[in-house]
């Protein structure tokens, strides 16, 4: 596949509430590693297997949730394609310079329809994923994979008003494929609406909420299923709040556990999923099988999961 145009959510920033309690949680429990703090105190993390210098953003404020969210694109030229088609499809797009955000090349920003903050850039410094490029082997040193073992920064889950609209926009300007939804089985309203720009089944979803910017929770791909359990152990032993143990996603397939960190924002780490092509037709779930669509081992409706947001 020829993958161009928007390449991957390569960028999420998160409010905590205390950064102690989250540099703990992040780096030390999750296990991504730590590579800068900025003059505002800001923290960043990478995971092990990316190369860009960093995925995750963290900033102290009174309130968690997330600032915004930004894809990496192929090349600079598509930061030119996409502008004007942003601006025609009827929003203000702001360009910020390259050097603003640490690291990075220019972006642009603009606001969803669903109330999301997001941003588009072409570069940002590769400082590898510690195996070198020539003759990489397959195994970094001892404590490169450390913690819940996550390999990347996966997809985000947005809660919002205007689902629809912000599908529109990823789906005609940014030309992802709507890979799944779940509608509301009466009246057919979209209720979670799930969009992939590669093989995954999706690299960024929207959930209908009452109130535009919320945040459902940001996830993070680990190799194996194994590797779910071995979080899930680590989940107890250090006591981190659990919104819902080891299952399997019914929507992508995913194995899956949710937990918060200590500010509140849910977490995700998962494994597997199906394989996602361009003429994959769209799959659809009702409300009628609400629970089989969100965890379908076990075909529970979690309450928390589906109200509990920053
Ligand atoms: C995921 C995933 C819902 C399902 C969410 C699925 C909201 O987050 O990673 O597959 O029904
Ligand atoms: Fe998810």
């Amino acid at each position: 596949m020829a993958l161009r145009g928007l390449l991957r959510l390569g960028e999420v920033a998160v409010r905590v509430l205390d950064m102690g309690e989250a540099r703990e949680h992040y780096g030390k429990r999750m296990g991504l590693h730590e590579v800068m703090t900025d003059a505002a105190g800001q923290v960043y993390f990478k995971a092990w297997d990316e190369h860009d210098h960093h995925c995750l953003v963290l900033r102290e404020a009174d309130s968690s949730g997330m600032d915004y969210f930004a894809f990496k694109v192929f090349d600079d030229a598509t930061l030119d394609e996409l502008e004007p088609k942003i601006r025609a499809f009827g929003l203000q797009v702001e360009r910020i310079a390259a050097g603003v955000y640490p690291k990075s090349g220019r972006r642009l920003q603009f606001m969803l329809p669903s109330g999301h903050l997001m941003q588009l850039y072409a570069h940002k410094e590769q400082i590898g994923n510690s195996l070198g490029v020539r003759n990489p082997g397959v195994l970094p040193d001892e404590g490169v994979i450390r913690g819940f073992r996550i390999n990347r920064l996966d997809h985000a889950l947005l809660g919002g008003v205007n689902i629809d609209e912000s599908a529109r926009l990823f789906r005609e300007v940014f030309g992802f494929d709507l890979s799944e939804r779940l509608i509301d089985a009466e009246g057919g309203q979209s209720l979670a609406l799930f969009l992939s720009c590669s093989t995954k089944p999706h690299d960024i979803a929207f959930v209908l909420q009452p109130t535009p910017g919320r945040f459902h929770h940001v996830s993070f791909l680990l190799e194996s299923e194994s590797d779910v359990i071995h979080a899930a152990d680590l989940i107890g032993k250090y006591r981190i709040p659990v919104d819902v143990g080891p299952n399997r996603h019914g929507v992508t397939r995913g194995m899956t556990i949710y937990f918060f960190d200590p500010s509140g924002n849910r977490n995700e780490v998962f494994s597997g999923g199906y394989v996602h092509y361009p003429d994959t037709p769209t799959l659809t779930w009702d409300t009628t099988e609400l629970g089989h669509a969100t965890f379908a081992q076990d075909n529970v409706v979690r309450e928390s999961f589906l109200t509990v947001l920053t």
